[in-house]
């Protein structure tokens, strides 16, 4: 894999990428639709919406693997969800189809499977149960993916990431955690397995409360190394009082399964 793709660079989880990706693959090709630091040894910046189907062909020319991570990363119109986000990971496949490239990590969510309950445990066959319309979206990747797969043969790995943040911001993310650097680790496993085939693989750190069960998941070699317990003296961890029958708390997508639906 010598000519990587990450869609989505200008966002948090792409400048994470930008950092710790650095120097280990001959080119990081880095796009977005917002606005990017310029290209440094390395690496090439190329500004895209991915709505656009034209300009996602030509963004995808040359790749070897592509880190999907572009769309909108939380709830918003179906409008803004179609474009950003169904569009937008069709245009990715096809492009991908077109161009050759045998294997993408799409970047799915909790969300979709966020109207499970806390107390449920789930691995890669679970079933999807959507908490938002960005859920349903993630779902849609999911299963495109899956098609692409089965059908063409390209590889992917959908990463239902958790809370991919600097540190847990509520006691529901001391299980959804993911730090930043076991997030990139996952990201090296997916690029440089010997086999990716179609795998659904959980987000998480290695927390003390778990949800989720990677077993299904192991050819891929990601042993996360970090765990939310190192702030659980955090006032906004410690002190936080939860009712359990409030739907922020029982689901598994928290406040995204508790939301109402957004008005296009
Ligand atoms: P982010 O919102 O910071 O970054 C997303 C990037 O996608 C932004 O820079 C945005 O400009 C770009 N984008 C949006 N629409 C686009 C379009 N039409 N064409 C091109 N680029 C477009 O999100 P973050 O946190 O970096 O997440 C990255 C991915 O991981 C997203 O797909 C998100 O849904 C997923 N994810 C992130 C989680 C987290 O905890 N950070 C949790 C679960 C999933
Ligand atoms: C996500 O899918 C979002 O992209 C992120 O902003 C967080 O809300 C995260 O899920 C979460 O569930 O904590």
């Amino acid at each position: 894999m010598s000519r990587i793709l990450i869609t989505g660079a200008a966002g948090n989880l792409g400048k994470v990428l930008r950092a710790s990706l650095a120097g280990k693959y001959d080119t990081l090709r880095l796009s977005d639709v917002g606005d990017m630091d310029p290209a440094g040894p390395g690496e090439e910046v190329v500004k895209c919406d991915l709505a656009n189907a034209r300009a996602v062909q030509a963004l995808v020319d040359g790749c070897d693997a592509i880190i999907h991570l572009g769309g909108m990363s939380v709830e918003n119109t179906f409008d803004v969800i179609l474009d950003a986000n169904i569009r937008g990971t069709y245009n990715i496949y096809e492009a991908a189809r077109k161009q050759g490239v045998r294997r993408i990590l799409f970047a799915s969510s909790n969300h979709a499977i966020g109207f499970h309950t806390r107390e449920t445990q789930l691995d890669a066959r679970s079933e999807m149960r959507p908490d938002s319309m960005y859920g349903v979206s993630k779902g849609f990747g999911e299963l495109l993916a899956r098609y692409y797969f089965d059908k063409y043969g390209i590889e992917t790995a959908s990463v239902r990431i958790g809370s991919c943040f600097e540190k847990p911001r509520d006691r529901r993310m001391m299980a959804t955690w993911l730090s930043f650097r076991d997030f990139a680790a996952l990201v090296e496993c997916v690029i440089d397995a010997d086999r990716v085939g179609y795998s659904v693989v959980y987000g998480a750190s290695d927390n003390a409360e778990k949800w989720w069960d990677n077993r299904l998941a192991g050819h891929i070699g990601w042993v996360p190394q970090d765990s939310s317990q190192q702030f659980s003296d955090d006032p906004a961890i410690a002190g936080a009082v939860n009712a359990p029958t409030d739907p922020a708390v029982m689901f598994q997508g928290g406040g995204f399964a508790a939301a109402g639906h957004f008005e296009d």
